[in-house]
């Protein structure tokens, strides 16, 4: 295609998607995120980049996803997805932010500049999916990416409102026909099927309740899980609250995010105590659990440091059964993860653990490298990756190996289907965590006895320039603004199991501040304290530090 025809490029910006401000977006952890009226170009740009993407790639299947996740109803998001169902490249995360901040006079140009930069041969076919969550400003958005796609000749097909791992998983599935069928239909089929081939070889047992109630956020995943809860036949018993009708909010005082932050139940959900309650996020690829005690006051949390921990000894367990001695198994962490869950990883299960970056793309890189990767972040969102050779090994136990080792390899190869490896995704992690809770004939009460967690707190400070904060080692420790790790130092020494870190946020405009210690109240304090200090030497905005 000569560049000449590219002058569509700039008739749909200036007609239809016109950029309307000149403040700077980057493509951050997630993609794209910020208020919805600020969006509709990036996204239509991102339909161009999408086709370009699926060009490089030969025409393989590209994603595109609008949702800002957790974040409250007025803010929006897009993020794109690359063939195997994975984030987009690293690597074009420039040039995606290149694209999104050029005037509509410059937009055609650089369109043309970014082809030849990554050398897309414009005469291939291009496929992009599209999904969306239900924020009432994603139909508009999603509406700009299609005609991103149309501008630049590809094929674009809408899969309306779906959870961002379902969209992750129809991509893989449309560029490998051997991962499944790419639809929610295929999704369900898959996951759930998976499931339920494991319910029927392990009966209900111990003090297991097939009762769980799940709060949706308001928002996809719950709409999903009650399409899925028909389908149970009492396998499973999903209450389900907080499925956006009644007024609720999106995100607002619930969901994984908010019970994880303010370690405190969500609005909606009607509570009787030891209940065992699943919170999703808003676009269904985060999970935490919890229950409340006795007398329903205090909230004992089971985050996603939990469920890795969880998922990891029952795979390593199932290793074991089946003598698949050569497979290693390791786990992946970020600096969120309560210091409590990896003294356990490294000295009851004895697995080899890793620290990352924040971003799911740090993480699911790192567990690439085991021949089972188990990466979870603590705010609940992770899979578990099995490699072609773990997954070679185990299927021919499950054919040739004594009778013992072929169940434990079948049942490994039920829990394999059951996972999403191309994202972590709230749903398939929910029935691999009620998979392993009815093996073991727990309670969420036992499944919390497996190592206690330190008491933590989450800040948050507003600076002037939140990258004026750097960090090295996997953001445990900060190199810029001076002083300001060897104040932390001194503040930590302070306190019995005391640790803390600060880092920028790549998805809100703030710098994070973590702390964890012997108590809730030596925690908080330290929150408190490493706020002020990095208020006091990293350019605090307003009167006080706490956001
Ligand atoms: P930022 O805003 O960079 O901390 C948050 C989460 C990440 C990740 C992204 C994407 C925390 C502390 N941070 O990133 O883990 O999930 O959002 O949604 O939970
Ligand atoms: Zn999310």
């Amino acid at each position: 295609m000569p560049p000449s025809s590219l002058r569509v490029v700039y008739a749909f910006a200036r007609e239809m998607h016109p950029k309307t401000t000149d403040v700077f977006i980057e493509y951050g952890t997630a993609g794209f995120r910020t208020k919805a009226s600020l969006l509709e170009h990036v996204v239509y740009r991102m339909g161009l980049l999408a086709v370009i993407r699926s060009r490089v790639k030969n025409g393989r299947t590209i994603g595109i996803m609008i949702t800002a996740s957790h974040n409250l109803e007025p803010d929006n998001g897009v993020k794109l997805i690359d063939p195997e169902g994975e984030m987009l490249e690293q690597s074009w995360e420039e040039i995606a932010t290149r694209l999104a901040n050029v005037s509509d006079n410059d937009l055609e140009a650089t369109t043309v500049e970014v082809i030849k930069q990554v050398n897309a041969d414009m005469g291939l076919k291009a496929s992009v999916f599209i999904g969306m969550d239900t924020r009432y400003t994603s139909p508009r958005l999603a509406a700009a990416a299609v005609h991103g796609v149309m501008a630049l000749k590809g094929t674009a097909k809408e899969f309306g409102i779906v959870t961002t791992p379902i969209l992750h998983y129809c991509v893989r599935c449309r560029n490998d026909n051997t991962y499944g069928t790419p639809t929610e239909e295929g999704y369900y089929e898959k996951i759930v099927g998976a499931f339920k081939n494991i319910r029927a070889k392990l009966p209900v047992h111990g003090s297991y309740n097939t009762t769980l109630y799940v709060d949706g956020a308001n928002g996809v995943g719950g709409k999903k899980l009650n399409i899925i809860r028909k389908s149970l036949d009492g396998e499973l018993d999903l209450v389900l609250y907080n499925l956006g009708g009644n007024g609720g909010k999106l995100n607002l005082n619930c969901g994984a995010d908010f019970v994880k932050v303010s370690q405190t139940p969500p609005v909606g959900v009607e509570h009787a105590p030891f209940q065992r309650v699943a919170s999703l996020d808003g676009d269904g690829d985060r999970l935490v659990y919890y229950y409340l005690d006795d007398k329903c006051n205090k909230m004992h949390l089971l985050d996603g440091d939990k469920i890795a921990t969880l998922l990891a000894s029952y795979v390593t367990e199932l290793l074991k059964a089946c003598e698949a001695t050569d497979l290693k198994l390791g786990l992946v962490q970020t600096a969120y993860a309560n210091g409590a869950s990896t003294k356990y990883i490294t000295e009851d299960l004895k697995v080899p653990v890793s620290c990352v970056k924040t971003g799911v793309k740090h993480l699911h890189h790192a567990a690439q490298s085991y021949d089972i990767g188990v990466y979870f972040e603590a705010n609940g969102h992770g899979t578990v990756l099995y490699s072609d050779k773990a997954k070679t090994t185990i299927r021919r136990i499950a054919q040739e190996g004594e009778p013992e080792q072929r169940k434990a390899a079948q049942l490994l190869l039920n829990f394999i289907d059951m996972t999403n490896e191309t994202v972590g995704d709230a749903i398939s992690d929910l029935f691999l965590v009620e998979t392993v809770l009815c093996a073991r004939g727990q309670n969420v009460k036992e499944w919390m006895e497996a190592y206690t967690d330190l008491p933590c707190r989450q800040l948050k400070v507003t600076v002037q320039d939140r990258n004026a904060i750097s960090t090295a080692d996997a953001e445990r420790r900060c190199t810029a603004p001076e002083g300001l790790q060897s104040r932390i130092d001194e503040l930590v020494a302070a306190y019995k199991s005391g640790r803390s870190f600060v880092r920028p946020s790549g998805t809100e405009d703030v710098v994070r501040v973590y702390a964890e210690a012997d108590t809730q109240e030596n925690a908080d304090k330290l929150a408190a304290q490493v706020s002020q200090a990095v208020f006091d030497l990293a350019g605090g905005v307003g009167d006080r530090p706490l956001a």
